[in-house]
């Protein structure tokens, strides 16, 4: 553990299709509840202290659109993003293939595929499936991240997708700040996620 090494602020970027439910994921991990209708978001920050493993950590989280005319904006917003969560919904396979140009976007605009990213299908509670948790699993595995899927009307899972996320980051620091011949791999067995 290298604390004294971290940043004290991150910036958590959500980036997904329209309508895959990222609005939604942020309300639920911040309790605000669920919204039945949709109100479409051009960008919002959310500053949130957020304890994983015992461990306290700021983030701004950024809420995005999805809207394909916002191309300045997004490349303004993967600029801003320390970590990327990647948002599609199970229900639309589009939603998975737009997650891949995102991922490509960052990691051109990064100069680095070392990007923390965690990818999130999200409506678990939907029937109407089109991407099932295997295809979804391949897809993490070609962008070389966890795969997380959750119910923003439940809340299933969301702390885990932040926590997720959030452990990446200090994995990545943690590496970032140690030489090469002595890093190794570190252990997740905690699962607390309190958010402040
Ligand atoms: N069934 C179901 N609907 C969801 C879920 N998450 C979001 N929605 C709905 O999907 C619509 C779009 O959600 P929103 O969070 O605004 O998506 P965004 O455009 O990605 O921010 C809204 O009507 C939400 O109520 C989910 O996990 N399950
Ligand atoms: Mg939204």
């Amino acid at each position: 553990m290298q604390d004294h090494c971290r940043r004290s602020l991150y910036n958590i970027v959500l980036l997904g299709d329209e309508q895959v439910g990222k609005t939604s994921l942020i309300a639920q991990l911040c309790k605000q509840g669920y919204f039945q209708t949709y109100n479409p978001t051009i960008e919002n920050v959310h500053q949130r202290l957020i304890v994983v493993d015992d461990i306290p950590c700021a983030v701004n989280i950024l809420d995005t659109s999805g809207r394909e005319d916002c191309n300045v904006l997004r490349q303004q917003w993967i600029l801003y993003g320390d970590a990327f969560v990647l948002v599609y919904s199970i229900t639309d396979i589009n939603s998975l293939w737009k997650v891949q140009h995102l991922w490509r976007e960052i990691t051109t605009m990064k100069k680095t595929t070392r990007v923390p990213i965690t990818l999130v299908g999200n409506k678990s509670d939907r029937q109407d499936r089109q991407v099932s948790y295997y295809y979804g699993l391949k897809m993490a595995d070609i962008l070389g991240c966890q795969l997380i899927e959750t119910n923003s009307r439940t809340g299933a899972n969301v702390d885990d997708a932040f926590s997720s996320i959030i452990r990446i980051i200090r994995l990545k620091d943690d590496d970032d700040n140690t030489p090469t011949t002595a890093r190794t791999k570190h252990s997740h067995s905690k699962k607390s996620c309190i958010v402040q």
